[in-house]
């Protein structure tokens, strides 16, 4: 330190015996060179800290453990007060003797051990190597002077032992008909380029299955080097599953190091993934219908184009004979977007899963071109006309049902026509998914049976 007179004061402390040491202190600022030789220490009166680390015991990605080794037993001469910094700028003292006394493991060793000492996950530097500090204190009796003697210590640091984990939230994107990109944000920076392929992600799908890893098939991974995050494309192939909203995923244990070279803790956590889902539609070809059939009790609706909740595993020709109507089905799980609003929010169940919709809007023309009928609306996940609770209780595609009559009231007539379809997957004020499509429909009114 420099003083205003320009002296500069500091100590030399070592931490062994030694004898005809000497050393120089030069600078850029300074024209001399200061010698010191013939520099003759005892062995210092007390231990040393000579190793600091850093654990994570339970995976979780919180620090719980720091270990401390000191060169030599402590004997009778034990710190009292000592302080560590690991993971940000606060320090966490500990003092008295007595309560050091008790973090003692062996006889030149301490640990800190709690669960949660840090209030939030981490692991290890985000872009460089990280290093926590520790210092500690000594009161002490000097044998030789007879006098107690102050002794502060500081500047060893604390290495990161701990295993990187995934943070919330995994997103996946579909890119293409069959393919996912699914991005993992990573608690610290990880060693991605000595992978060389092999795979450090293990997934389990939405019932909750360990997907077999040999079902999933990745293309790329990138960044190619030391990552915090990593963009993983995946391939759908007749044996493999594209990763979606709902998976779980995490890290492989054992797989992925980070930059201190500490591999991922056999219990690191799980995170669902979020992010967009693939939305498919099915159109009808040919519809027959029989106005002879038409009752109240058959569309009690006020509407031309009502929403119908229907079972994901049935098909639409199947939907379609069933009910004797045209239609459109949405084919998309509304329930998953329903699951990431409730997880990420504290709200009602009712108020969060109105945030999960889908808008819809379908014209019909006919083949010349003329306007037939049209009608737009919202489904909400929380919608009980529609899913009979809601959503996420009762899962299931939306099917757009149409009773076949004009906006004049009107049956339409045997005939090809042209449907305009648009809607928009909405999860609280954000489009997760559109479509926009035409297609043909073919009408066949059979007026047989009329009595
Ligand atoms: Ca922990
Ligand atoms: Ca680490």
């Amino acid at each position: 330190m420099t003083d205003s007179t320009g002296t500069v004061k500091f100590y030399v402390v070592g931490d062994s015996a030694v004898t005809n040491a000497s050393f120089e202190i030069s600078g850029d600022a300074v024209s001399n060179v200061i010698s010191w030789k013939n520099i003759h220490f005892k062995e210092p009166p007390v231990p040393f800290a000579s190793l600091g680390e850093a654990y994570d015991r339970n995976g979780d990605g919180v620090l719980d453990s720091i270990a401390v080794v000191f060169n030599k037993p402590f004997d009778e001469t034990i710190p009292d007060t000592v302080a560590w910094s690991f993971g940000s700028d606060d320090w966490h003292t500990i003092a008295s003797t007595q309560n050091i006394s008790m973090l003692m493991q062996d006889e030149k060793s301490l640990a800190i051990c709690h669960d949660s000492m840090a209030s939030e996950v981490f692991t290890g530097g985000a872009k460089e190597l990280y290093q926590g500090s520790f210092r500690y204190h000594y009161t002490y009796m000097d044998k030789e002077t007879g006098q107690m003697t102050q002794l502060s210590l500081d500047g060893l640091a604390i290495e990161d032992r701990m295993g990187a984990i995934l943070t919330d939230k995994p997103i996946v994107k579909p890119i293409s008909e069959d393919a996912n990109k699914l991005t993992v944000y990573i608690s610290e920076a990880t060693q991605g380029s000595v992978l060389n392929g092999m795979q450090f992600l293990e997934f389990k799908d939405k019932s909750g299955e360990l997907v077999d890893p040999s079902k999933i098939s990745v293309i790329v991974v990138t960044p190619a080097k030391n990552s915090n995050y990593y963009d993983v494309l995946f391939q759908k192939t007749e044996n493999t599953v594209l990763p979606e909203v709902g998976f779980m995923v995490r890290l492989i244990p054992g797989v992925l190091p980070d930059l201190n070279g500490n591999l991922p803790h056999v219990d690191n956590p799980w995170r669902r993934i979020e992010g967009e889902q693939r939305v498919n539609m099915e159109f009808p070809g040919v519809v027959a219908i029989n106005p002879a059939d038409f009752t109240p009790e058959k569309w009690p609706h006020k509407e031309d184009v009502v929403p119908v909740r229907v079972d994901v595993s049935k098909k639409l020709e199947d939907i379609i004979a069933e009910r004797g109507f045209p239609g459109e089905l949405i084919k998309f799980d509304l329930s998953e977007v329903g699951k990431s609003l409730l997880l990420n929010s504290d709200e009602p169940r009712e108020v969060v899963l109105s945030k999960a919709k889908i808008k819809w809007e379908v014209r019909y023309f006919s083949n010349l071109g003329h306007y037939v009928n049209s009608e737009k609306g919202e489904v909400l996940c929380s919608d009980k006309k529609v899913f009979g609770t809601d959503c996420v209780d009762r899962p299931g595609n939306v099917l757009l049902e149409w009773n076949g009559h004009t906006n004049k009231g009107r049956w339409v007539g045997s005939g090809i026509y042209i449907a305009k379809l648009k809607f928009k997957i909405i999860s609280d004020g954000n489009v997760v998914g559109d479509i926009d499509e035409i297609f043909t429909l073919g009408i066949r009114r059979s007026e047989k049976r009329k009595k």
